[in-house]
């Protein structure tokens, strides 16, 4: 208790946290793994974990760039569902959502989930039937969700404009209320917390510059920090997967552009749920400091700056107001941007690779964040025991040679 008390407080932050355990150590790399994590974003991070937890593998680095959770992974909006259409996104969206519900309990380290709803709008009959469609397929494979007239969006949240003379009339929306909202780098940091401490490297300021492979098999990276080996290499670096594939000469089917989003002045408690537009691409909800965070599609070029192009801003802003115009007179606060990898199909890759030992995890697009238990979970298998888990059997590079593709545009909502 003592630990806690006001004084320790008091004591801590007058000697500027000297005494304060670090939640993670900072080890210098070693030379030998059992494995390498490539990206200390939250998939990277919960693979680590769970490779430990599940796996017993506990020789492991996770290698990053930069500062854990520093890119998509700390710069998105934070929804979480799992209302997607096929079969095999379903499962593993839903695995997610369901470890995220337990997540806070696992790591010891609160999250903050709020289950608040996840609201899609639909503004014309094109909108209105595919949700139905999806709503039906959602159900069939056990999952919450459901279709709200306009009446129902009304009384649900007051301040959208609901008239029927609108620019932007609403005909009804799809609901899953065990859908919201998580602070994403508390996921990174409970995540980061507890793989250090079953004994995974989180090895930070540590950029892989090469892959290096014999015969066929992977046998460690080269880094800004000298050669480290591995049998096993594990790729989780969304918004460079393809930058890093490269470098062990596989070419993936994935496009990269910039993803941004902005937050408003902080107001009082007004906004309840999460409310996405496909169609006008915005999505607004409220943060617990009372910000709104505001979203919007992704920019039309491909690019590799975390900004964003202003006239998407002003696309987003002009859908917001009329939408909801009682924001028109709230001020920005802060906007920024992330990069996204987006595959084809709107799906992403969780693999092996043609490579012995290597894997690839990526292409999460704009909607990997509610993924990251799945994604981390189901790739530690695949890591482990150098064979897929059934959940994410259908999400591999093949699929494209295949044909086999789980497409998602619908489900990947407003950012596609
Ligand atoms: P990241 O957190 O990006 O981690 C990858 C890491 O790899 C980075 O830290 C990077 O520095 C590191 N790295 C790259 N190259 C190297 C290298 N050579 N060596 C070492 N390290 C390297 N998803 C949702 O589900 N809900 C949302 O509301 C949502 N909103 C979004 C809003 C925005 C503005 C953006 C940009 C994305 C949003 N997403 C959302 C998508 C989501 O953020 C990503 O899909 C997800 O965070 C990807 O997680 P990650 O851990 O794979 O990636
Ligand atoms: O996948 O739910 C999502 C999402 C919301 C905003 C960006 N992606």
């Amino acid at each position: 208790m003592g630990k806690y008390s006001i004084f320790s407080l008091l004591r801590n932050g007058l000697s500027f946290h000297e005494g304060w355990e670090k939640a993670w150590r900072s080890p210098e790399p070693k030379p030998e793994y059992d494995a390498i994590i490539v990206g200390g974003g939250g998939h990277g991070l919960a693979t680590a974990y769970y490779l430990a937890k599940e796996h017993g593998l506990t020789n492991v680095a996770v290698l990053e760039k930069g500062w854990i959770g520093g890119g998509n992974t700390g710069r998105n909006t934070t929804i979480i569902r799992s209302n997607y259409l096929w079969d095999e996104s379903a499962a593993i969206y839903e695995k997610s959502l369901q470890l995220y519900e337990g997540l806070s309990q696992d790591l010891n380290f609160n999250i903050m989930l709020s289950q608040r709803g996840v609201m899609n709008l639909a503004h014309n009959l094109h909108d209105m039937r595919e949700l139905q469609r999806r709503v039906h397929a959602i159900r069939l494979n056990g999952i919450d969700s459901e279709i709200l007239t306009t009446a129902q969006v009304k009384e649900m949240v007051p301040i959208l404009n609901c008239s029927p003379k609108s620019r932007y009339p609403i005909l009804g929306a799809s609901l899953q209320r065990r859908g919201g909202v998580a602070r994403h780098d508390a996921v990174a940091w409970g995540y980061a917390r507890g793989a250090d401490k079953l004994g995974v490297d989180i090895i930070q300021q540590c950029e892989v510059t090469g892959i290096l492979r014999e015969g066929g098999k992977v046998t460690g990276v080269e880094t800004t920090r000298g050669t480290i080996r591995a049998p096993k290499v594990g790729l989780v670096a969304a918004g460079h997967s393809s930058v890093l594939a490269e470098m062990a000469g596989i070419r993936l089917p994935i496009n990269s552009y910039p993803l941004q989003a902005m937050v408003s002045e902080p107001v009082k408690p007004i906004h309840h749920c999460v409310v996405m537009s496909n169609a006008v691409h915005v999505y607004v909800s409220q943060s617990d400091k009372g910000e709104l965070v505001l979203g919007a599609g992704i920019d039309g070029y491909h690019g590799y700056s975390q900004r964003g192009s202003l006239h998407v801003i002003e696309g987003q802003l002009g859908a917001l107001c009329e939408l909801f115009p009682i924001f028109s007179r709230l001020r920005l606060m802060r906007q920024w941007g992330g990069i996204v990898d987006t595959c084809p199909d709107a799906s992403p890759i969780i693999s092996k690779s043609p490579i012995d030992g290597l894997y690839i995890n990526g292409g999460w697009g704009t909607g990997g964040f509610k993924g990251t238990p799945g994604s981390g979970w189901t790739f530690a298998h695949t890591i482990a025991r150098d064979e897929p888990h059934e959940l994410n059997a259908p999400f591999t590079i093949d699929r494209f040679t295949s044909g086999a593709l789980i497409d998602e545009h619908g489900a990947a909502a407003v950012a596609h």
